[in-house]
């Protein structure tokens, strides 16, 4: 079987456990512990020498780090349920929409920005919230405009089957609720969390339903 090294709170660990459950892939979850270092031990570097998680042990083809490249890996070994849409255009607007958060939005607002913004300047935790808080909006503006218009209406992204978009933006989501950002002024994205929370494939990828929980 196939083993996912994560972190239960990481947002790139969660998108990628929504990916797996969408497209129905029993895997091996193992923890790897952020606030204890472990993903900077040699043990895990062995792994993903970027010391991030998540790193995914294929059942065919080794170790993969990099969560787009493990998405798009799994998108193409198997490609029943698609998590894109078929028409091209459809697709780049669909990726798009996935990097504005996983390229514009996520990495600004991860554990080592924040502790570097403490450490080295000086950032207490009001400064914390008020960084986190500038760019989830600054994405968020642009993703209320970018989602199409029934998505306020419950719809989901593309089609009747949740996607890419919604396994990037469920698990941002959770994490702006957790930096308390008011998200009253995006219906369309506040909508989507809803729709997708009531589906079985984002209950069982949600930080509090994984082994390292706490
Ligand atoms: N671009 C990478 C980013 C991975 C990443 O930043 N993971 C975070 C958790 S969400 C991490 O390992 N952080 C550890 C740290 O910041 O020291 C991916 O998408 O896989």
């Amino acid at each position: 079987m196939a083993r996912l090294h994560g972190f239960f709170r990481s947002g790139t660990s969660h998108r990628l456990r929504i990916a797996l459950n969408l497209k129905g892939l029993p895997t091996e979850i193992l923890p790897v512990n952020l606030r204890k270092g472990e993903h900077k031990a040699e043990a895990y570097l062995a792994l993903n020498p970027q010391g991030f998680v998540p790193a995914y042990e294929s059942d065919d083809d080794g170790v993969l780090t990099q969560s787009p490249a493990i998405i798009e890996y799994l998108e193409e070994r198997y490609p029943d349920p698609p998590l894109l849409p078929q028409g091209l255009g459809d697709r780049a607007r669909v990726r798009a929409m996935a990097a504005a958060i996983g390229c514009d939005i996520h990495p600004i607002n991860n554990m080592r920005i924040l502790g570097a913004l403490r450490q080295q300047f000086g950032a207490d935790e009001e400064a914390i919230k008020v960084w986190t808080s500038t760019w989830i909006h600054a994405g968020f503006k642009a993703l209320e405009r970018m989602l199409p218009e029934d998505v306020g209406q419950g719809a989901l992204t593309f089609g009747d089957q949740p996607g890419l978009v919604e396994c990037y933006l469920i698990p941002q989501v959770y994490s702006a609720r957790r930096f308390d950002v008011d998200l009253s002024t995006y219906p369309k994205i506040t909508a989507l969390d809803a729709v997708c929370g009531a589906m079985e494939a984002f209950q069982a990828a949600h930080p509090d339903a994984q082994p390292d929980a706490v």
